[in-house]
């Protein structure tokens, strides 16, 4: 059978510098279809989306909300020629029972194990309306290895640089921060993947660079510290998620090759300087992950916020406005409030206000949030601070100007 998969549009937040990174839901989507189904795959985000085609079926691999109304009108146009359209993925998940009869079915939970079914019903003719797989968590050992060879590698090269290829080595995750989906999407637990075969998968990424996606990997330390290990051989160089601060644990995610992690701020608490510092004083980097318009901040507490990244020299940050997403602790918070401003998915993309916030009307929302990007890349822009973290980081590694120097 030929499976045509598609990673819909998404437009990237305002401000933000304009690369696209390799999508992964969709890579280990396909490494859960079985073999005799052929796969073309187009990211509608850096090629050109042919809808005039006849694959035999239609796959939507769909992470984001904000992918929705692309994902809906490719839905259409292939519905109306009569080729069938599955779709599946984080946001179909969180948004299931609204999208009942936008697709011929709908695929709920995670792939691995359960793909043989869907594939015998799509021969048939006789695919269901809703294949609803929804925590109920698949054996990881059938998970990947990815399938990155579907992805046009030329199109992820922003500016000359090739970007990071992604994996994971677990999912789930033990928290339920208010602003994030992920306890329902994974139950609320951690689940890691067999680390032989994290190892092998990375050991086989013909790319030094990787971006490691788990939720956080501050979730079990002898995990962490049993990761880290098996990495270092490897010698890649990798941004993650949040490192549990413990001195052992930031050390030999250094020496594992950890360039960056992505670090979620809130607040201007003696906390997060310790954080911050800890991490730089182990040679890692941060890029801040900010989040305005929470009930505690008012226009000066926000001016007051972007001071304090300023001062404890944060790497890079990224500025969001909260986001009410469906399934998350904020959503039926504010939802009970009647705070809710819009459900159009289209205006779901975090850098538009779609709940009424506490201390602020909507509109000084939206320009506390063009001031906060502003502010921060005021004498560096985000471009060229990343720029400098790439350099860094090929110096530290002994790649610099093409040579290769290790050992
Ligand atoms: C990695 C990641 C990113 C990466 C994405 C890189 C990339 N190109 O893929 C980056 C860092 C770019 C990113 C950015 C953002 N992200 Co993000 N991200 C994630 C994260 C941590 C993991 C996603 C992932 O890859 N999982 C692993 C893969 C393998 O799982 P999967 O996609 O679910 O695929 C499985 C199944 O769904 C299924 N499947 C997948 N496709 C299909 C298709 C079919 C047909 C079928 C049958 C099955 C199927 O098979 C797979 C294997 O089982 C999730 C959290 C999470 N745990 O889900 C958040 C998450 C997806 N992100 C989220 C958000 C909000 C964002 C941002 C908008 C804001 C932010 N700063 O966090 C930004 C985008 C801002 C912007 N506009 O630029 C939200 C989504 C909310 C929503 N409803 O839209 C999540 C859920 C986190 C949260 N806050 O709750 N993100
Ligand atoms: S924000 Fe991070 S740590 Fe908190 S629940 Fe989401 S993935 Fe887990």
């Amino acid at each position: 059978m030929k499976w045509k998969i598609i990673y819909p549009r998404w437009r990237k937040l305002r401000h933000q510098t304009p690369f696209h990174l390799p999508p992964h839901g969709p890579v280990v989507f396909a490494a859960a279809l079985p073999s005799e189904v052929e796969i073309e795959f187009v990211d509608a985000n850096v090629s050109p989306l042919a809808l005039d085609d006849s694959p035999e079926l239609v796959a939507l691999s769909i992470m984001l909300t904000a992918q929705l109304p692309h994902a809906l009108e490719i839905s259409e146009a292939y519905r109306r020629r009569g080729i069938p359209v599955l779709a599946g993925g984080i946001a179909v998940t969180l948004h299931h029972g609204e999208l009942e009869g936008r697709f011929d079915a709908v695929f709920l939970g995670e792939a691995e194990g359960r793909m043989e079914e869907v594939v015998a019903d799509a021969r048939s003719g006789s695919l269901k309306p809703v294949y609803d797989y929804l925590h109920k968590y698949p054996d990881l050992n059938q998970v990947g290895p990815a399938r990155r060879e579907i992805l046009d590698k030329d199109a992820y090269i922003y500016r000359g640089v090739r970007m990071a290829d992604l994996v994971h080595a677990s999912r789930g995750c033990r928290f339920n921060c208010f602003p994030c989906c992920t306890g329902y999407l994974g139950g609320k637990m951690f689940r890691p993947r067999p680390l032989d075969r994290v190892v092998e998968e990375i050991a086989s990424i013909d790319n030094d660079r990787l971006f490691i996606v788990d939720n956080s990997l501050a979730q079990d330390a002898r995990w962490e510290e049993d990761l880290f290990k098996a990495l270092a051989p490897l010698r890649k160089t990798w941004v993650s998620h949040p490192i549990e601060e413990k001195d052992h644990l930031l050390d030999l995610a250094r020496q594992a090759g950890c360039w960056y992690v992505y670090q979620a701020v809130f607040d201007t608490s003696e906390t997060i300087r310790r954080r911050i510092r800890r991490y730089h004083e182990h040679g890692i980097r941060v890029e801040a992950t900010v989040i305005l318009g929470t009930d505690d901040q008012d226009v000066d507490g926000i001016k007051r916020l972007v001071d304090f990244l300023l001062e404890i020299n944060l790497d890079l940050a990224e500025f969001t406005i909260m986001t009410p997403f469906a399934q998350s602790p904020i959503r039926n918070r504010l939802a009970e409030e009647g705070r809710i401003l819009s459900d159009r998915y289209e205006e779901y993309t975090c850098d538009q206000v779609v709940f009424q916030p506490r201390r602020m009307t909507p509109d000084e929302l939206e320009k506390m949030y063009d001031y906060a990007w502003r502010t921060f890349y005021a004498d560096e822009s985000q471009e060229l601070k990343m720029g400098k973290l790439y350099l860094e980081v090929l110096r530290r590694d002994g790649r610099f100007a093409g040579r290769v120097r290790r050992g």
